[in-house]
């Protein structure tokens, strides 16, 4: 009895130290591994300088404010490039050599389309724009057009692996698949990662306000935490989640109402209700149109002559600060026409093309007898706009199969082509009307063709990013201009009400760093600080500079009250505020800066881009 006892607790020791054994193997099989180590130190370098470059303002050069961490947490980002090149231990041979190459290559793309996507929407790729791919369609040159040099530091490990692989392949032909390698390398980190969510996370153990798996306001934030690659796995789980059903809480549901409630101003009437009752409402939201562009010359040149012209006669808005997000041009529609910001992951129209607003602004149109239509040069498909302006109240909606494509100028239909064949289509309307249109000549990477260049620049100009976006601009004044003279001509002009503004910056949003960094400029080409133009024009109107400072949330009140609708069909469902009664001056950005006259209110206000991701995601209005 006594024996076997004994030889029992033999062959267990043995089997322990058997065990022991191969566990220490299999770690002296990872140290030794050349190849690993090489890709493990060339990654954790490319994800170090991911960070700090996202750490300034356009991730551009590297920055120092390093976001939200008094100490970045190495061991978590040591803990997802040790998850992602575990895999490689479970295959043999050559795969097992070349699996760091192409997980090096897969990875760098996703850094690189990261910060690219970063530069021009200050957010990171999420699942939800998987959706969206179609809008790349003839997008490929504004796309490029956000490298910078710094990148190639991103592909230069990828050479370095090629050639370390090609020197070993000899040593790596007979290696062997190791499963206890790669439970070493993807367990252990697991453990640790659910450890420090714990401690960080769940017990608030780590530094002031320092988080790991936790969606931050600042995208930068949650990206500093846990690296790009953390970010996307930690992104699958919210996509899951956010893919689900939203359902108001009855508690979320009176935050709202009563949000709505306190935010309400009662003044008394001005000389602006109902200023343009009946008369049609025509709409022009113009690609990527600054305001620093507005009564400004080159070399004694207007770039903005008609727009100018334009201004004698219409309420000109010059603080209207531009709050679109991942949703870019389709984020500016979606603000103007609902009043609420866009959702805070993915695009509104591409996650919530069904959604219905009851108090939209064509609703609100119909309501007074109005008949609707949104015009686009580009494909319904494009940002998903047609379904999604049709669901928020377009009556009829024409995309580019209904215009006639005899001019290409980058994205799609040029602005004179459009413009052209806008006229008469919204003359046919039945008045009065609601017409709702978009421009797209002169979208990033602002580079004409000589042929549609108008401004005689000077040589240090001309070739510039700067001196590209000027001609883009022109060229789009100048086809307005052309417009309304059709629509002059036609004396619609007399019965209508011209809207127009810029959907985001232009030069400012995508090439901040370009306009910086050049010599010979003017001091007012420096900053547009977010800032659209938003102009009003009516045939004799008295014309009026608005310094209020307000956003594209803003339009809709704005507008009602202009065309006469009746405040309560808008005050307890717009977010914005009605720009010509208002005793408040400031707007909120995407990114949740306040500009503006400060108040005890900012952080009422600061709420609103959360209640409107509520609101749209559950469907509010519906
Ligand atoms: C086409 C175009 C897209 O809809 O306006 O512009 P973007 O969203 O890239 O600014
Ligand atoms: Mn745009």
């Amino acid at each position: 009895m006594e024996t076997s006892k004994n030889s029992n607790i033999k062959i267990k020791k043995s089997l322990f130290d058997d065990f022991i054994n191969k566990v220490y193997l299999s770690y002296s099989n990872i140290k030794e591994n050349k190849i690993f180590k090489y890709s493990f130190i060339l990654l954790f370098i490319k994800t170090i300088l991911f960070i700090l470059l996202i750490s300034s303002d356009k991730a551009v050069s590297i920055g120092t404010n390093i976001t939200f961490h008094s100490v970045l947490p190495i061991l978590v980002y040591i803990s997802f490039i040790s998850l992602s090149l575990s895999f490689a231990f479970l295959f043999k041979g050559l795969c097992h050599l070349w699996f760091f190459t192409v997980l090096d290559i897969l990875i760098t793309t996703i850094y690189i389309a990261d910060l690219w996507y970063y530069r021009s929407n200050h957010a990171f790729l999420s699942y939800h724009m998987l959706k969206a791919t179609s809008n790349l369609n003839n997008l490929s040159d504004s796309v490029l057009a956000m490298g910078r040099r710094i990148d190639i530091l991103f592909i230069l490990d990828i050479l370095v692996l090629i050639i370390l692989s090609i020197k070993y392949s000899k040593i790596y032909k007979n290696t062997k698949r190791n499963l206890l390698s790669f439970l070493i390398l993807f367990l252990l980190p697991v453990l640790y990662l659910t450890y420090v969510h714990y401690k960080v996370d769940i017990l608030k153990k780590g530094f002031e306000n320092e988080f790991i798996f936790k969606t931050s306001w600042s995208q930068n934030q949650t990206m500093a935490s846990l690296t790009p690659i953390g970010y996307h796995i930690f992104d699958l789980y919210r996509y899951y989640e956010e893919c689900q059903p939203y359902n108001l809480s009855k508690s979320e549901e009176n935050e709202i109402k009563n949000w709505f409630k306190q935010k309400q101003e009662v003044l008394p009437d001005n000389k602006y209700k109902a200023l343009f009752k009946g008369k049609n409402l025509i709409v022009l939201q113009a690609e990527s149109l600054e305001n620093f562009v507005i009564n400004n010359k080159i070399n004694g040149e207007e770039i903005t002559p008609n727009l100018n012209k334009l201004l004698r006669n219409s309420l000109y808005f010059n603080n209207y600060i531009e709050q679109t997000y991942n949703g870019t041009t389709s984020d500016a529609e979606l603000l103007s026409n609902t009043s609420l910001y866009p959702i805070r992951s993915g695009s509104t129209f591409f996650r919530y093309p069904d959604n219905t607003y009851k108090n939209s602004l064509p609703n609100i149109m119909k309501s007074l007898g109005y008949n609707t239509l949104a015009v686009h040069p580009d494909k319904g498909s494009y940002w998903n706009w047609l379904p999604a302006l049709k669901s928020i109240g377009f009556e009829n909606c024409y995309d580019s199969s209904y215009f006639n494509i005899d001019e290409v100028i980058g994205l799609g239909l040029s602005d004179r082509s459009f413009l052209k064949q806008l006229a008469p289509l919204i003359e046919r309307q039945k008045k009065p009307f609601y017409s709702f249109s978009i421009t797209l000549t002169s979208h990033s990477p602002f580079s004409l063709s000589k042929q549609y260049k108008q401004l005689h620049l000077d040589n240090s100009l001309e070739g510039t990013r700067m001196g590209g976006y000027f001609q883009c601009v022109k060229y789009t004044d100048t086809q307005i201009g052309v417009f309304l003279d059709n629509l002059n001509k036609s004396d619609l002009l007399d019965n209508s009400v011209v809207v127009i503004y810029g959907d985001h910056e232009g030069v400012h949003k995508f090439f901040k760093d370009e306009v910086d960094s050049m010599k010979n400029k003017e001091s007012w080409w420096d900053n547009n600080d977010l800032r659209v133009p938003l102009i009003i024009y009516s045939k004799g109107l008295k014309g009026e500079t608005i310094s209020t400072t307000g956003g594209q949330v803003d339009f809709l009140p704005t507008i009602s009250y202009l065309m006469g609708a009746d405040s309560s069909q808008y005050t307890s469902s717009s977010i914005g505020r009605n720009l010509l009664n208002t005793k408040r001056s400031f707007a909120i950005t995407s990114t949740r800066q306040y500009i503006g006259q400060d108040s005890k209110e900012n952080d009422f206000f600061l709420k609103g881009i959360d209640l409107s991701d509520k609101i749209i995601r559950a469907d509010y209005f519906k």
